[in-house]
């Protein structure tokens, strides 16, 4: 049986608000499926099944194909949906588009990222996946819950 379209959301973060973004400036409508960050849904069946990852956004298909990655159900929607066109049309405005894109993911959210996620890290005088966690240089291996101060 062919289901709608749902998104796996969460109300604060970043990547799927992108998502919720791209979605509004197209006029599409997708059911969502609240998962709650803070109480680590996202880290546990049923939700691993879909994103094996633990991170949100995914977005489910009507064929039951999983869609993960903020950037890449992006893309989809703009193939499926071309109108309005929000990667851009003419080669320079593409160049431009993904350039600052880029940029942002890079520069701006990768950066944001670390900061929040790493305090841990950096009390404990580690570092953290990237090296820009202040700290003595060595690396760290502690799990995704124990960054977020869980046991
Ligand atoms: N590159 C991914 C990043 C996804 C991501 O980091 N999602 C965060 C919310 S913004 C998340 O699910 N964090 C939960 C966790 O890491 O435990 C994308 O753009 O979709």
């Amino acid at each position: 049986m062919r289901e709608r379209m749902r998104l796996y959301d969460a109300e604060w973060a970043p990547s799927p608000r992108r998502v919720r973004i791209f979605l509004a400036e197209k006029g599409i409508d997708v059911p969502r499926e609240a998962i709650d960050l803070r109480q680590g849904d996202q880290l546990r069946e049923p939700y691993l099944k879909v994103n094996p990852r633990g991170q949100v956004p995914a977005l489910v298909l009507e064929d039951g194909e999983i869609l993960c990655e903020s950037a890449a159900i992006c893309r989809y929607l703009e193939a499926l949906h071309p109108e309005p066109a929000l990667f851009g049309t003419t080669p320079l405005a593409i160049g431009r588009i993904e350039s600052w894109t880029r940029r942002i993911e890079g520069d701006g959210y990768a950066a944001a990222v670390l900061a929040l996620r790493c305090w841990r890290c950096a009390r404990a005088g580690l570092r953290f996946a990237t090296g820009r966690s202040p700290g003595n240089g060595r690396p760290c291996r502690k799990s995704p819950n124990w960054h977020y101060g869980r046991k």
